[in-house]
């Protein structure tokens, strides 16, 4: 077992260090088997302790099944080069109704592997094995390569699967800790982790996902993570030092009242996002007296630009012509689809001057077309460029780093939309079961009668719903 640990750690398929999960929860360590796919030698023989694993248990099945998706591949492997004949489940299904839910030949009635790469709650196999079973097949033990001991076996034994681990967490941790790759603090901390979070299986619900309250962490921790981007660590000193995480989105078209907004609206928000192109009378006498207000009342200054094109392009864009954006703005923002040129165009001007870059990984309108695959893309653009990407704009928390910043528009404390396609979720739903950290807030306050007072109202149910989720923790 100790060249799998050594080879698992060096494909930085385990890592170590302090880690928030998409649910919230912050763990010590972060086990990512995917990684492995991009070494062919490591997935083979991983691929081969899974079958030797099966032959240790004698167990007797007429098709393997790999839980999506890692799994996948190394269930190719193990049936290809034993001539086992292969099912795969589709995870996506659901988005397409008439298409079959497993490929390949079900012959009901005949026994059906499950291979899986990490398990904790058990919940993804059992997922699994239910859509197997609906299908006619037994499904009475499952493999898995890393088991990290928080309760998945037992709750997979209750619902008559016996699950055969190759290795489990501690054991690799045990090794690793040998090896001099972890110190003696790390392996109790993850130890002292793995024994908190356990999760019982009367706490199980069938096939659901898990839910249980983890801790989560504050606006002020997150500002002192060693790799935080300077600018995402201003940003959250000064949310926790004003208790506000609201953004204004001061859609108003003259300067008199956008300077009239951030001067009254300046001590309750984080940030003040501007459209500096409909202004009807820009010139930089605006920018010049927003800047000042800026640092009068400590918020960061956002243009809503969503730069969109090459990276030469952009970088003009975002330096030149009438707005000289990047000479008065902290904060811009681009979508991903030209691919990484724009953000490495954008950083050419924004790094020198310490700005920051949000990306956008999900959008507030009806039909948005930035969802699934392209989301997950933007969200691993976003993490090759963390030296200017400081977070997203998104409508929950895409991604799993706590360096990063969620900022969510489409929020109003009447749901509903406008007549073009305009979506809005409640600050409470946005905050606490979302887990964004933003909201960013436009027509809502504007069109009130009194925008201060609206404002405030805002502020407060926004920053009451996060530290509601500090105190109480968040579901996963
Ligand atoms: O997906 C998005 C992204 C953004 S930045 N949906 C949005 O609505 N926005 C912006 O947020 C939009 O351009 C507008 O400035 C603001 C929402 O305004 P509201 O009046 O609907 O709150």
């Amino acid at each position: 077992m100790e060249p799998l640990a050594s080879d698992l750690f060096a494909a930085k398929a385990l890592r170590f260090g302090e880690f928030v999960l998409k649910s919230g929860l912050v763990s010590p360590v972060y086990v990512d088997l995917r990684v492995i796919v991009s070494d062919p030698k490591l997935m083979n023989k991983v691929a081969d302790l899974l079958f030797q694993a099966a032959e240790d248990a004698k167990l007797k099945y007429g098709s393997v099944c790999g839980v999506p998706y890692t799994a996948l591949p190394l269930a190719t492997i193990v049936c290809s080069a034993r001539q086992i004949p292969m099912l795969i489940r589709r995870k996506e299904a659901k988005d397409h109704g008439t298409k079959r839910i497993v490929e390949g030949t079900i012959n009901p009635g005949e026994t059906c592997l499950v291979i899986e790469d990490v398990v904790t709650s058990g919940s993804s196999v059992l997922e699994t094995a239910e859509v197997l079973r609906k299908e006619g097949l037994k499904v009475t033990d499952a493999i898995v390569l890393l088991d990290r001991e928080q309760g998945g076996k037992a709750i997979l034994e209750k619902h008559g699967i016996r699950l055969h681990s190759v290795c489990t967490l501690s054991q690799i941790l045990k090794i690793l800790e040998q090896q001099k790759k972890v110190s003696p603090e790390m392996l109790a901390r993850v130890e002292k982790f793995i024994q908190d979070n356990i999760i019982k299986p009367s706490e199980q619900n069938a096939t659901a996902p898990t839910k249980r309250i983890c801790k989560e962490m504050s606006f002020a921790a997150r500002a002192e993570l060693p790799g935080i981007h300077p600018l995402a660590a201003q940003l959250l000193r000064l949310m926790e030092k004003k208790q506000s995480n609201l953004c204004l989105s001061a859609d108003v078209t003259t300067a008199k009242e956008l300077i009239h907004l951030a001067n009254t609206l300046g001590p309750s928000i984080c940030i003040l996002k501007t459209h500096i192109d409909i202004l009807d009378d820009f010139s930089q006498e605006v920018v010049k007296e927003l800047r000042k207000l800026a640092d009068q009342h400590e918020f960061l200054i956002f243009e809503d630009r969503k730069f969109a094109d090459i990276g030469n392009t952009v970088k003009h864009q975002y330096e030149g012509g009438v707005f000289r954006i990047a000479s008065w703005s902290d904060i811009v923002n681009a979508h991903a689809v030209p691919g990484p040129g724009v953000v490495r165009g954008l950083k050419e001007i924004g790094n020198p001057l310490q700005r920051g870059c949000l990306l956008i990984g999900e959008m507030s309108s009806d039909g948005t077309l930035a969802t699934g695959d392209y989301t997950e893309a933007v969200v691993k653009m976003a993490e090759e460029h963390t030296d200017f990407v400081v977070g997203f704009i998104s409508g929950s928390r895409i991604a799993e780093k706590p360096e990063f910043l969620y900022l969510t528009p489409g929020v109003k404390m009447q749901a509903g939309g406008d007549n073009l396609g305009q979506k809005y979720l409640s600050p409470q739903e946005v905050i606490s079961k979302r887990h964004s950290d933003i909201i960013i807030v436009g027509r809502g306050i504007l069109s009130a009668p009194n925008p201060l007072d609206e404002a405030e109202a805002y502020r407060k149910l926004a920053w009451e719903s996060y530290m509601q989720r500090i105190a109480v923790g968040v579901e996963m």
